[in-house]
């Protein structure tokens, strides 16, 4: 998109931070962020940075006057944050969220927000489409599906045009913090010659998807005539931890061994998107493959 103005919450996180590099070239960007995970190194100068919780009613106003799209990337991500206090990350994820869409609706903008493949808990079925039931496993999952729900329906209710983004497993540079995905754990561990620490028994699966390409999905939904719709965003190829721990030390030329620990309790098994729904409405395909982003990520440093 270009000649926008644009709101990122979010903006300082691992994927909002990507998203405002590629949005400050053509656009007017502002970023809101309490800076409680987000690092504010990784804002460009170019971009207009207010300091604030999304929840914030008054601090979202001011960074939403006159904005055309806001990309709602601010949430409460850990997981186990969700499960030890469920109260605390719903009014992130979807209090906050649904204040994000009322505040939309005043200003007439559009907005994207970042949705995830935890609506699907443990999928009946592989790839698992956007029609497939929702049985979310955790608090956080309950939340990212109340906001996709609410985006499809302040679409059909108030024609506010709106776009929610299934995200996969999502890894890149800037993902860190104890709370990062296994892609970072696996490479630090193997810089460090420590052990890979496998969880279980390693035949578990997932769709990791680069952060470039979800940047440009992003970009993608910025756009699109197909609003009020949820968009499965991964590769469509699922790889196992082990391939994965196999992968990560090969690219690294490491000499951690690979051990392993006891599974996660209620760890999902396979987890892989039905890309076709994305391809077909959305106009967007990964373009990343898992072997060269682990290894882009490698050169970085
Ligand atoms: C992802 C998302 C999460 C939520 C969820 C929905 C990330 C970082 N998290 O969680 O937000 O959307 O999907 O289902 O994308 N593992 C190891 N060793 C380690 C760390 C992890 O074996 O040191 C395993 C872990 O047990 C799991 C897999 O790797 O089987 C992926 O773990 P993760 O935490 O990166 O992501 P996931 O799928 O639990």
């Amino acid at each position: 998109i270009r000649d926008s103005t644009v709101l990122v919450t979010g903006g300082a996180g691992f994927i909002g931070s990507h998203l405002v590099d590629a949005l400050v070239p053509h656009n007017e960007v502002r970023v809101l962020d309490d800076f409680s995970t987000g690092n504010p190194a990784h804002l460009p100068d170019d971009a207009t940075v207010i300091v604030g919780d999304v929840g914030d009613p008054i601090a979202l106003q001011e960074a939403a006057r006159g904005v055309d799209v806001i990309f709602h990337h601010a949430a409460v991500v850990s997981v186990t944050q969700s499960v030890d206090n469920p109260r605390q990350s719903n009014q992130t994820n979807l209090e906050a969220g649904l204040l994000v869409l009322e505040q939309a609706r005043q200003e007439d903008a559009r907005v994207v927000v970042a949705s995830s493949a935890a609506v699907y808990g443990h999928p009946a079925e592989l790839p698992v489409s956007e029609t497939a039931p929702t049985d979310p496993t955790s608090p956080y999952g309950v939340q990212k599906l109340a906001l996709d729900e609410y985006a499809r329906l302040y679409a059909e209710l108030y024609d506010l045009p709106t776009v929610a983004l299934r995200y996969f497993n999502v890894y890149g540079p800037r993902q860190q913090g104890p709370y990062s995905g296994v892609i970072s754990t696996f490479l630090e561990q193997a810089r460090a010659d420590e052990p890979i620490t496998i969880e279980g028994d390693g035949q578990q699966s997932r769709d990791f998807v680069h952060v470039s390409d979800v940047v440009r999905a992003n970009l993608r939904a910025a756009v699109t005539d197909a609003v009020g719709e949820a968009y499965n965003i991964g590769t469509g190829e699922r790889t196992t931890i082990r391939e994965l721990a196999e992968t990560v030390r090969d690219a690294t030329g490491s000499s951690s061994s690979i051990v392993h620990r006891e599974p996660r309790p209620g760890d999902i098994r396979h987890s892989g998107a039905d890309t076709t729904k994305t391809a077909r409405e959305l106009g967007f395909e990964a373009r990343v493959g898992l072997e060269s982003g682990i290894r882009s990520l490698v050169e970085r440093d």
